[in-house]
């Protein structure tokens, strides 16, 4: 039967990625993001391109009844899932902790931790009854570390870090596998997102080093998913080989 795999965010940047190279594994997929006209676009191109199945369901990760609705809404073929990236997720600024806007703290906790945890708490359910399933979560080099003015950003990454371990604790009796891939800087929407639309700034977040592009972490993850089934890839942090640590990058 052919696999399913389910991407939040997969819009712009590593979801999108994630989707062309799923597709490009002979994966059906179930496509999320707030953006529809991108997801049916994406959709509408892959299905073209490598003749695959395509289901788009555009919903806020924020909002638990729209989470609920939407997934539990899709016909029960979809709910097959194998592989469910939970990647949706963004940041907020980057302000001292006193001077920090608290509008964008909830953005982001709201996002990054109780967006995950909505959409796994649906999907983990569907994978408990079909008795498998592998759940990838967007980590960050800011789940391992804690860098000048990232404070809210790393706390809802180390938030992820341990929601990705005590997922595989309580999911072990049901054979589902549990990963989180953690980047280091990957040049996406991402910073865009981060400094609400002023281009210039994020484009320096990028000068003068070699960053990580979205396709690396979607090939990582095809890694990390198509490990034979009694391997399970815990944790993986990748980094651009100009970045040591979150706050240390090599500029030439
Ligand atoms: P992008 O901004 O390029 O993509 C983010 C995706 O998340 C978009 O598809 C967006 O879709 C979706 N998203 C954001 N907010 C919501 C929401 N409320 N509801 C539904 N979907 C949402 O960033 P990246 O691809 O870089 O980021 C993907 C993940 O990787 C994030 O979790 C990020 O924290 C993580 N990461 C990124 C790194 C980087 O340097 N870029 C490094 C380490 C981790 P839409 O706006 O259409 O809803
Ligand atoms: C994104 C990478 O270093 O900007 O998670 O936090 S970083």
């Amino acid at each position: 039967m052919t696999k399913i795999a389910l991407i939040t965010g997969a819009t712009a940047g590593i979801g999108e990625a994630c989707a062309h190279v799923f597709a490009r594994e002979g994966y059906n997929l179930i496509l999320t993001g707030r953006r529809n006209d991108r997801l049916e676009k994406l959709a509408a191109h892959l299905n073209d391109k490598y003749n695959v199945e395509v289901a788009t369901s555009s919903f806020d990760v924020r909002n638990r009844q729209q989470v609920i609705d939407n997934l539990e809404g899709l016909p029960a073929k979809w709910k097959k899932v194998n592989v469910l990236v939970n990647n949706a997720g963004l940041s907020q600024g980057l302000d001292p902790i006193q001077n920090g806007n608290i509008d964008d703290w909830e953005t982001m906790i709201d996002t990054n931790i109780k967006g995950l945890l909505y959409v796994s708490r649906v999907v983990s359910n569907w994978m408990i009854d079909n008795g498998y399933g592998h759940i990838i979560n967007l980590g960050s080099i800011a789940g391992k570390e804690v860098y000048l003015n990232g404070n809210v950003y790393c706390a809802t990454k180390h938030a992820v870090d341990a929601l990705n371990k005590g997922m595989r604790i309580d999911l072990l009796s049901h054979g589902i596998r549990v990963t989180a891939v953690h980047p280091g800087a990957v040049e996406t929407e991402f910073s865009e997102v981060r400094f609400k639309g002023d281009k210039e700034r994020a484009k320096k977040v990028y000068d003068g080093f070699e960053p990580l592009i979205a396709q690396d972490i979607a090939e990582t993850i095809w890694f990390v998913a198509s490990r034979p089934a009694h391997v399970n890839i815990n944790d993986l942090v990748i980094m651009p080989t100009a970045q040591a640590t979150a706050g240390n990058i090599f500029r030439s």
